[in-house]
């Protein structure tokens, strides 16, 4: 599945592949294309791109540089042998081209077309499309491997089984964020409610990104999928920095660490690890043995700061840094808030009233 191969691939070649798969989406002229020569039931090999290593490759056929269509495809799949298209999908630069690839690389396949198109691709390193005539199905061969393309109904039907896990997920971080809240206001935060939050914060990134394949994959097919991931991950990303923020422990910060480290290190981990929270822990910072997950630690108030309406960040900035911590703040007078430089007495009142406004609505059941 999307989400659980990904780290198995560099970030280029991760790239490529987001961009084949979106070159290739339905509502593309190659996609059309590509269903138009599956009909046509003729078969059909097409190269994605043309450089000096793809043309030393290719004996015979015609040179043709003209402007891309998806008919125009399916004609020319008629011919013996493949096509070659620019690597911007713009233009057909060759047709009926025989290819004549290193025999030495390896391949999987039976059929002489399948073999081509993975030898092609592994060497010259351009995405290669075989459209199988006997076994009627359109197959991409990318970072030399191979991904059969499956069409819409069925990526629906799996994109909206992750969509509704990520829904699940959503509701139990909601749950696990306003306890965190509460437990802030109050000063009982342990290690293990702010590990809490941030395994779930991660949790709904994963399948968040594996929806987000699926968007790629269904290209126009996949706008309200595309929608509704909007709509459920708005916030994340940046909840999950104001927490990193707010429990960044001073000593990882002497060790010469920093938050940004914090957060690639979180989105390193995989499912499996997310599931054990000292791994969690240890993920932002805390040394797992000197803190158990049972001890105290206190926000510096960076997240609730942030829910106070109409408070620029430089403003949050500036107030986290004098006093240094979120108990201080919700003890702060609207005098003691006016001493910081960007306060005046309105945006003084205005945090002074957002704050309480706060500690009210998240009263722990
Ligand atoms: P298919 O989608 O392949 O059924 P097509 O519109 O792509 O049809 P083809 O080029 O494959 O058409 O041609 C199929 C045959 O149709 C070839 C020829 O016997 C006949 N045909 C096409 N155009 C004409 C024409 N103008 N006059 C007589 N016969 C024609
Ligand atoms: P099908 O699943 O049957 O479509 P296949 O891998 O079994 O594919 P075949 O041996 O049946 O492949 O060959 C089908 C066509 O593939 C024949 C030719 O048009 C094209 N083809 C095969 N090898 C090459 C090549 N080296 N260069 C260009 N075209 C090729
Ligand atoms: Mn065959």
């Amino acid at each position: 599945m999307a989400g659980s191969d990904r780290a198995d691939r560099s970030p280029r070649e991760e790239a490529l592949l987001r961009a084949s798969l979106s070159a290739i989406a339905p509502g593309t002229a190659l996609r059309d294309g590509l269903e138009r020569v599956l009909r046509a039931n003729t078969g059909g090999l097409i190269v994605l791109g043309f450089d000096k290593s793809v043309e030393s490759l290719c004996t015979g056929g015609f040179v043709l540089d003209v402007e891309f269509t998806a008919t125009r495809l399916r004609e020319l799949c008629k011919l013996d042998g493949a096509v070659i298209l620019d690597k911007d999908i713009t233009k057909i630069v060759r047709a009926g081209v025989h290819l004549m690839p290193d025999s030495a690389i390896p391949t999987d396949e039976t059929g002489t077309r399948h073999r081509t198109a993975e030898r092609v691709n592994r060497q010259t390193g351009f995405p290669v499309v075989a459209v199988s005539h006997s076994m009627r199905l359109i197959a991409m061969y990318v970072n030399g491997s191979r991904r059969v393309l499956e069409d819409s109904t069925t990526v629906l039907s799996r994109a909206n089984q992750a969509l509704a896990t990520l829904e699940r997920y959503k509701l139990r971080l909601d749950e696990v964020a306003g306890t965190l809240s509460a437990l802030e206001i109050e000063d009982l935060v342990t290690v293990r409610d702010v590990a809490a939050v941030v395994q779930r914060l991660e949790m709904v990134r994963l399948i968040a990104a594996e929806i987000a394949g699926y968007v790629l994959e269904l290209g126009t097919d996949g706008r309200l999928l595309s929608l509704q991931l909007d709509e459920l991950i708005a916030g994340v990303e940046p909840e999950r920095e104001l927490v990193a923020r707010d429990y960044f422990p001073e000593r990882a910060a002497k060790r010469g660490r920093t938050v940004i480290e914090v957060l690639a290190d979180l989105e390193a981990l995989t499912h499996a690890e997310l599931l054990d929270l000292q791994t969690v822990v240890k993920a932002l910072g805390y040394s797992g043995s000197l803190e158990s997950l049972d001890s105290a630690v206190s926000p510096r108030g960076y997240r609730l700061l942030a829910k106070v309406p109409r408070l620029p960040n430089t403003v949050i900035e500036r107030l986290v840094e004098h006093f240094g911590g979120l108990q201080k703040l919700l003890a702060a007078s609207i005098d003691d808030l006016q001493t910081v430089e960007g306060v005046g007495e309105t945006r003084a009142r205005s945090v002074r009233e957002g704050l309480s406004r706060l500690a009210e609505s998240s009263i722990l059941e």
